[in-house]
């Protein structure tokens, strides 16, 4: 599990979420999260069956942001959840332990609990101070990503106002996945600035 992870967030988008969808994919991305905070489980339903067709035959794998009846729903390859959301042993008990499950840490204490808990891989959050989720809480530096690389063997995936002018930082640190919503979702190619993180750093 390395690589850019593109997260859906059609609010932001300048092309649509579909559409970012399908050049996430063509970029060859490990993993693409459908996040949707507004919509209820009709739609979300229907643009998570819609991902997961997208994805289908090839590498990219689909995770569904906090929701685990929309991912057993379509077939996903695993839920990210927070720690806000239904506890992670109750996912674990619906996904069983072939699909993937990530948790959302912002501490070094949250995420060795989750690491002997078992997730699949820790989401370390936020980075850097983000508009793109208004509730996302202080940001936990650099330093915590750091911290959480020493205490914990399972990827991280760091999140929170990475762009290209500080994702050096986060990958030397010790993050294996990068997430960076506005900075790529914002911009009419999607693929190309995501090509330009995975270039960058080998992802
Ligand atoms: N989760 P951007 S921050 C989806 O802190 C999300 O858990 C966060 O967007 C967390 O790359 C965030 O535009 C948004 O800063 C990240």
């Amino acid at each position: 599990m390395r690589g850019y992870y593109f997260i859906t967030d059609g609010g932001l988008s300048a092309g649509g979420m579909a559409s970012d969808v399908e050049k996430a994919v063509a970029a060859g991305v490990g993993m693409i999260q459908y996040r949707n905070k507004t919509a209820g489980g009709r739609v979300m339903h229907e643009e998570a069956a819609l991902i997961k067709r997208i994805c289908a035959g090839t590498r990219t794998r689909l995770i569904i942001n906090d929701r685990a009846d929309i991912a057993l729903a379509v077939d996903a390859d695993g839920v990210h959840i927070g720690q806000e959301d239904m506890p992670y042993e109750a996912v674990r008990g619906l996904l069983g332990d072939g699909r993937i499950i990530g948790v959302t840490v912002h501490s070094v204490e949250e995420a060795v609990e989750f690491e002997r808990r078992g997730a699949d891989y820790l989401g370390v959050s936020p980075i850097f101070a983000t508009g793109t989720k208004p509730d996302a809480g202080r940001a936990c530096g650099i330093e915590t990503l750091r911290a959480v690389r020493r205490a914990c063997n399972k990827p991280l995936a760091a999140i929170g106002g990475i762009d290209l002018s500080n994702a050096d930082e986060v990958i030397k640190a010790g993050a294996d996945m990068l997430c960076a919503i506005s900075a790529v979702v914002t911009k009419p190619d999607v693929s190309a600035e995501i090509m330009k993180f995975q270039r960058k750093y080998g992802l």
